[in-house]
């Protein structure tokens, strides 16, 4: 690996830590304007080096164990989200009063659009992607990005007037206040201890869109997340219930559910085509956040009602021999798996487990306590699973995903549904979680064969 010497380190202001998605984005925005920089990963062979040598062949790229110090000469720091705020290297930039800059940062400051912020411990990439269908349908060009896939600096190469991004607690965290349009929480549940330390500092960082938002968005079924409102910013409340004059909500039409803005129905629920209580929160969210650029509602309801849902969150992948295979695979955490669960009706078999990411996996014994329900156990966190429902239900443990979808298929009678909401990450057994729904519909397809 090239190791770059000191006075090549010290001829450039701007170190960027990390050369994967985040690294790469940045790479081009530098290109873009003609500047460089000095790349780290502490990776040996990181994902997007070759791709950040061809935008920059002349910048300094250093892989390996991080120093512990700056080097001199460098005045700004760029940081992926991936990495912990709480390296030395980090700290060392803190302490010499760098500045510290997120690629969120640089987006806002360069963007000329209107900007909307989804967060929330789950249905962030459902909402962002359902916005972005929306806002298209309602005839804007509208763009989604961020931690959804595309980072936020390359949407800034496609001509759009709407931004829609995916922020994670990650990204929140190493961000200055940002000049949102509009931005929601979408909810609050544990997630990410393993990076953040407590829920309390994750929380915290998901707060952060709030801070200089235009309209803040909130969920009103979590009375909680009102209080992360700084006094004097506009609010606007989606939930469940039926909702105040300006706030989004269900009521009842005709003997359907329909939601509604204040008195006004807007569009039958039972139209969408994404199911479950949690994605008609999610459809509520999308509306009221769509909705505070004033554009006309009919497209809003159009985009509403095409969106088919993304791949991996409840979808079906077989119904052979009646029983019916759902891939809920990106089901990262405890609350993701519980949402899942509750929208399944009848026997359930649910294949769970990998790295519970620090988890305790209470929530969900005690959500499968009056379930009819037998589990498969998987992954790193497998025996944590088994403790916890050890006189709660049935539960067998498998060495892989393909082995626990053999299990399933000599459980499972017709009429049962088999569940893959794992209720942690997927990365001790896979590249992602992608991979795992994938790895889950091909063992699927071979099964029902
Ligand atoms: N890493 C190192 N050394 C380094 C740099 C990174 O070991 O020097 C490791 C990190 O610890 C991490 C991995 O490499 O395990 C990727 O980190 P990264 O910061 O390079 O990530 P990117 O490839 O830039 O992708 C990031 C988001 N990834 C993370 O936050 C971990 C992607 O979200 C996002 O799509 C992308 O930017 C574009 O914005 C993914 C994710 O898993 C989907 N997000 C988490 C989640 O949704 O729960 C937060
Ligand atoms: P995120 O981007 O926050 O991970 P996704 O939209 O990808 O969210 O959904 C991930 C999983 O979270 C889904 O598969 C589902 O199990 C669950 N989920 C989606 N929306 C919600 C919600 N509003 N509340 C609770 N769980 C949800």
């Amino acid at each position: 690996m090239s190791v770059q010497t000191e006075q090549s380190v010290v001829s450039s202001k701007v170190l960027v830590l990390g050369l994967g998605l985040t690294g790469a984005s940045i790479a081009g925005w530098l290109a873009r304007q003609q500047l460089s920089a000095v790349f780290m990963d502490s990776r040996d062979c990181p994902p997007a080096l070759a791709r950040v040598r061809e935008l920059l062949p002349d910048a300094d790229i250093i892989c390996g164990e991080f120093p512990e110090r700056v080097p001199e000469g460098v005045t700004e720091v760029l940081v992926s989200p991936g990495l912990s705020m709480s390296l030395p290297l980090l700290q060392d930039a803190d302490d010499r009063g760098l500045s510290v800059r997120s690629d969120i940062d640089l987006f806002v400051a360069a963007c000329t659009g209107t900007v909307l912020g989804v967060t929330g411990s789950n249905g962030k990439s459902t909402v962002t992607a359902l916005i972005e269908c929306m806002l298209n349908a309602a005839g804007v060009r509208a763009v989604a990005g961020g931690n959804l896939g595309t980072p936020a600096l390359d949407l800034l190469n496609i001509d759009a007037d709407y931004f829609v991004l995916e922020l994670s607690s990650f990204q929140l965290e190493r961000s200055a206040e940002l000049p949102l349009h509009a931005a929601v929480i979408l909810n609050m549940s544990v997630d990410h201890l393993d990076h953040h330390g407590d829920l309390k500092s994750y929380a915290a960082a998901k707060a952060c869109i709030y801070d200089r938002c235009g309209t803040a968005v909130v969920n009103r079924d979590e009375p909680s997340l009102a209080g992360m409102i700084k006094p004097g910013t506009a609010q606007v409340g989606f939930g469940l219930g039926i909702p105040s004059p300006t706030d989004w909500g269900v009521i009842t039409r005709d003997g359907g559910q329909w939601i509604a803005r204040g008195s006004l129905a807007i569009m039958p629920a039972d139209v969408l085509q994404v199911s479950g209580r949690h994605n008609l929160q999610n459809v509520l969210a999308a509306f009221a956040l769509a909705d505070t650029l004033e554009l006309p509602l009919d497209g809003l309801i159009a985009g509403a009602q095409i969106f088919a849902g993304l791949p991996h969150r409840m979808q079906v992948v077989s119904t052979e021999d009646g029983i019916c295979w759902v891939n809920d695979s990106k089901a990262t955490n405890e609350a993701a798996s519980l949402a899942s669960i509750a929208s399944v009706e009848g026997r359930l078999i649910l294949i769970a487990g990998g790295d519970a990411k620090g988890g305790e996996l209470h929530e969900l014994a005690a959500a499968l306590a009056h379930r009819d329900v037998q589990v498969i156990a998987i992954g790193k966190d497998r025996d944590l699973l088994v403790r916890r429902l050890t006189g709660i239900c049935d539960t067998q443990v498998a060495e892989s995903l393909s082995d626990a979808v053999g299990l399933a298929a000599r459980a499972a009678n017709k009429g049962d549904t088999v569940l893959l909401a794992p209720a942690c990450s997927s990365l001790d057994m896979f590249h992602s979680y992608a991979e795992r729904g994938d790895c889950f519909a091909q063992a699927v397809q071979e099964v029902c064969q």
